[in-house]
Formats: structure tokens, sequence, C-alpha cells
């Protein structure tokens, strides 16, 4: 069976409070963007995890997935049906080691950009490594050749240009986290801003 929801009433179900919708792709990097070869890029994985480095080739030999993803950014613009191809956290999660006491992540980037997650929020069957953005490679300035994506919070914590997780027996704050941003970032509960 098949619906046909009025427009109307369909955006609103999926724009967060605050948000408006942009049909353009802002980017929006603190700094420059730095350049990274496929060939030179890798992802470290340590902390509560055995040590390991991931290839492009490592990644490439994972499952790969398509992905249609809302994208939210704090300053308030939204862009929907965003298109990906790339691989899931849980499909990559079957490569690694975690420990017990694993309980937070930290992504770590290219650039020095960091953010922090639960392993909750990060583990997610929705969440993934992009390196295709409508059917072409990631542009640079959008993150490429590699970045996160998790659409259920604000596009923060989508790190570009990944290169590290750093799994944490607790929690520790990334970037825009120690400078005023939310902890978690959720969208519908408009955490924008730690404390508020
Ligand atoms: N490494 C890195 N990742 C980052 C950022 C950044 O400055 N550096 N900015 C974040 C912010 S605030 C947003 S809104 C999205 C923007 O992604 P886009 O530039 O592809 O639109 O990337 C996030 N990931
Ligand atoms: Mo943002």
């Amino acid at each position: 069976m098949k619906f046909f929801k009025k427009p109307g009433a369909d955006l609103k179900d999926r724009v967060p409070p605050g948000q408006s919708l942009t049909n353009g792709f802002p980017v929006l990097t603190y700094g420059d963007t730095p350049p990274v070869s496929t060939e030179a890029w890798q992802l470290k994985v340590w902390g509560c995890a055995t040590d390991q480095t991931f290839s492009w080739n490592d990644m490439m030999a994972m499952p790969q997935s398509e992905f249609t993803a809302d994208f939210h950014c704090v300053t308030t613009w939204s862009k929907l049906d965003v298109q990906w191809t790339g691989v899931k956290v849980t499909d990559f999660m079957e490569q690694i080691e975690l420990k017990k006491s694993a309980t937070h992540v930290m992504l770590h980037c290219y650039g020095s950009y960091t953010t922090n997650l639960t392993l909750e929020d990060f583990v997610r069957p929705e969440n993934f490594f992009a390196h295709t953005l409508f059917g072409e490679p990631l542009p640079p300035d959008h993150g490429g050749p590699m970045r996160v994506v998790v659409p259920h919070l604000y596009a923060w914590k989508s790190a570009k240009w990944v290169n590290g997780l750093e799994f944490l027996n607790h929690e520790e704050l990334g970037f825009w986290e120690r400078n005023g941003y939310h902890r978690r970032g959720e969208p519908w509960a408009v955490e924008r801003y730690a404390g508020r």
C-alpha cells in the first residue's frame, strides 16, 4: 500500500523546531579543509578497543550500503533526503574488538576536529561512514574522502575527514561540546547549547 502525504504535513514531521529548509548543501567547517587522499586516508581505533588501523581498501571491502538521510545543522539549516553511500557503523563494528568497559566514543579527524558520542548514539543502524554523496565521490569540503554521518543528531556530530575512533569508559567532550554546544545535540529536543 502506498501513502501520499500532503507536503506541508510531511515536512512538519521532518523539520525540527527552529530549523529552515535549504535546497543547496552549505559547507560548515571550523578552519580549512585538510587535503586527504584515499591512498593516505587511515582510520585508527584505540582506547577501550584493540588497537587497529583501517585503510581505504579495508573500508571498500566491507559491505556497502546506500542511505537517504536528513541533515540538521545547529545554525538552523536542514537539508532533507541527502543521498549517501558508505559503510554502516554496525557493519564496521563487526571488524573491531570492543572492550566491555567502552561506553563512549570520541571521533577524531584530520585537521584535529573532535566530537563525542555515547556508544549507544554511535552504534545505530542508520549511522554510517560516507564516501559518496549523490552518486559522486564525497567532495573534500563535505568531508571527503570519508566522513561519519549521524542523522539523528545535529550535524556537528557528523565528523568530516574522520581518522580516529577513540573508545572511552567515560564521557569526554569534543571541540564544539567544549565550546558551548550541547553534549548530545538531539534536534527534536532542540539540544543546541550546553545547560539550556
Ligand atoms: N572535521 C570536521 N567535521 C565537521 C565540522 C568541522 O568543522 N570539522 N563541522 C561540523 C558541522 S558544525 C556541520 S553542520 C557539518 C557540516 O557538514 P557539511 O560541511 O558537509 O555541510 O559537519 C560537521 N563536521
Ligand atoms: Mo553545524
